[in-house]
């Protein structure tokens, strides 16, 4: 390949489909194409790439659908002259924890591949669990309450795992398979997350789960960056050695299987760092690379990654990951339900027919809205955890209140970044930079209201495919450690980039921070006494 232009692929298996993408040597999205499960595999029947049961909480996937997106996806690609011998480097994103159970036998079959036909026939009987429970299934609430009890509480378990027990995390899936269909948990010889299934099909042999998407299982001890022992134990006999030794994320995981180089063209020196979460992926597309890079993702629900020294898991809420980019540090996800369509429901309420309108009348009132506040859980929110939706006003006097529109048009956006704020000090996130990406964080109204709770400036930044990017810059950062066999700072592979995504940022104005910050508090309150009043405490 010397000489040649080199490529580092990125693969996005998320829920819906599959994606690639890929950069140059000056991080140059180059090439970007993808599968979508519904559209492109209609026999498998799923509906937005899942199968929803009818219990209304189970929802699953079957992963030799992902197999066989695999060979579609590289067709296409084919098709359109992708140039796979110039990859030096492929590493993959999925979707988090998600699970996949390989029948005894399935390590020989992977190794044995044919490479005239394709993979998913001759992976058919590979599987010992042919529908993989993924992260949108909540049926393990009584698997959630025996690990909590079985090891000391929520905030034990958080101080270990990096999260309290969580339905769609993969421990508890594992329990429940593990104690409903013994046959099948007795006859899987490895579990893989979504994201290391991908990379076994990729090397033809199983290949480890990487640190930071194990940190998603309840299993992983965040510190020692090993199983603990004792989740283990109350998860299921037997799970060490069906999932392998974990891995920091950037490591060399191998090189691609025959298969994949016979029948696509890619080169036998093309190598495969660790495959890792969805979210790991996008803190790294996003490029937040020291403590204190903070993104906050305004979408249908909000998201707020942020990278951290020292993690300060809670027993309530959010999650604490180790950091795919620096195995030393870590990552903190919360995510509010409570997004975009809940800010769209009172834009609408209170009669602006767009955005433009909406900002016009936030400039009716003043930041910090007198005093007043609001918290709009019009779905069941995630954080803090209330299952009782509603809309809850007070003045500043502490007492309900009814809003004027203008009000409202403030109250609701406000108490969005002063909730993002208050949840993410919980976690121990103060941040230095603050991203700006998702559909609202176009909007300069908004970026003005975050820049002044949180006190720092915001760059709005409008990469798209933040995941898929990071796994293809992530495939490029372990090829460096390789390359020059140490670990080399992420912040040199981002710093060789050549393109600079970012629009106009906001700087934060010191007197409406001031008054943000002296709200807090009393915001603080207030969310407890409505927790309280909903039964949430
Ligand atoms: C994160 C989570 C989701 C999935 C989506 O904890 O469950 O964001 O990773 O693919």
């Amino acid at each position: 390949m010397s000489g040649e232009p080199m490529v580092f692929l990125g693969l996005d298996s998320s829920t819906q489909g599959l994606k690639a993408l890929a950069v140059d040597t000056e991080g140059r999205p180059l090439f970007e194409k993808s599968v979508s499960y519904d559209r492109d595999l209609p026999k498998y029947r799923t509906e937005g790439g899942v199968h929803r049961h009818p219990d209304g909480r189970t929802v699953t996937a079957p992963p030799i659908m992902w197999a066989e997106a695999l060979d579609l996806l590289f067709e296409r690609m084919a098709d359109d002259r992708f140039p796979f011998p110039h990859v030096a480097a492929v590493s993959i994103s999925g979707q988090q924890h998600g699970s996949v159970y390989w029948r005894r036998g399935a390590g020989l079959q992977l190794g044995r591949l044919e490479n005239h036909r394709p993979i998913a026939p001759q992976l058919a009987e590979s599987f010992a669990v042919e529908e993989s429970p993924i992260w949108m299934d909540s049926s393990t609430t009584d698997e959630c309450r025996e690990r909590e009890a079985a090891m000391g509480g929520a905030q034990a378990v958080a101080e270990i795992t990096g999260s309290r027990a969580y339905e769609r995390f993969t421990g508890n899936q594992i329990a429940r398979i593990a104690k409903r269909c013994p046959e099948a948990y007795a006859a899987t010889e490895r579990i893989s997350l979504v994201s290391s299934f991908m990379a076994t099909l990729l090397a033809g042999t199983y290949a480890p789960i990487d640190w930071s998407d194990g940190s998603g299982m309840n299993l992983l001890d965040i510190r020692t960056k090993r199983w603990d022992p004792k989740s283990l134990a109350v998860t299921a006999s037997g799970l060490a050695e069906r999932l392998g030794e974990p891995v920091p994320s950037h490591s060399s995981v191998g090189r691609l299987a025959p298969y994949w180089r016979t029948r696509y063209g890619f080169s036998g020196q093309a190598i495969l760092i660790a495959a890792s979460g969805d979210n790991p992926c996008s803190l790294a597309g996003l490029g937040l690379r020291q403590p204190g890079d903070v993104a906050i993702s305004l979408g249908t629900s909000d998201t707020l990654f942020a990278a951290l020294r020292e993690p300060r898991p809670s027993g309530r809420e959010g999650h604490i990951f180790v950091n795919p980019v620096d195995p030393d540090g870590y990552m903190a996800l919360l995510c509010w339900k409570n997004g975009s369509l809940t800010r769209e429901a009172i834009r609408k309420q209170v009669g602006d027919p767009d955005w433009r309108a909406y900002a016009i009348r936030l400039g009716r009132t003043e930041p910090g809205n007198g005093g007043r506040i609001g918290f709009y859980f019009l779905e069941p929110e995630i954080t803090p955890p209330c299952l009782k939706g509603g809309v809850h006003r007070f003045g500043s006097d502490d007492r309900p209140a009814i809003f004027t529109p203008d009000e409202e048009a403030r109250a609701v956006l406000e108490g969005a970044f002063l909730s993002m704020r208050l949840h993410a000090e919980g976690l121990g996130i103060r941040p230095v930079r603050l991203l700006a990406t998702g559909g609202a964080s176009v909007d300069p109204a908004v970026l003005r209201v975050m820049a002044d709770v949180f006190g720092v400036r915001v760059e709005p930044s409008d990469v798209p495919n933040t995941a898929a990017l990071g796994a293809a810059l992530r495939a490029w950062h372990g090829w460096r450690c390789l390359q020059e066999g140490r670990f080399v700072a992420y912040d040199d592979v981002w710093k060789q980039r050549r393109i600079s995504s970012h629009g106009r940022s906001v700087d934060p104005d010191p007197a409406a921070h001031a008054r943000y910050t002296s709200l807090l508090p009393r915001y603080a309150a207030l969310e407890r006494r409505v927790l309280e009043a909903t039964g949430a405490l």
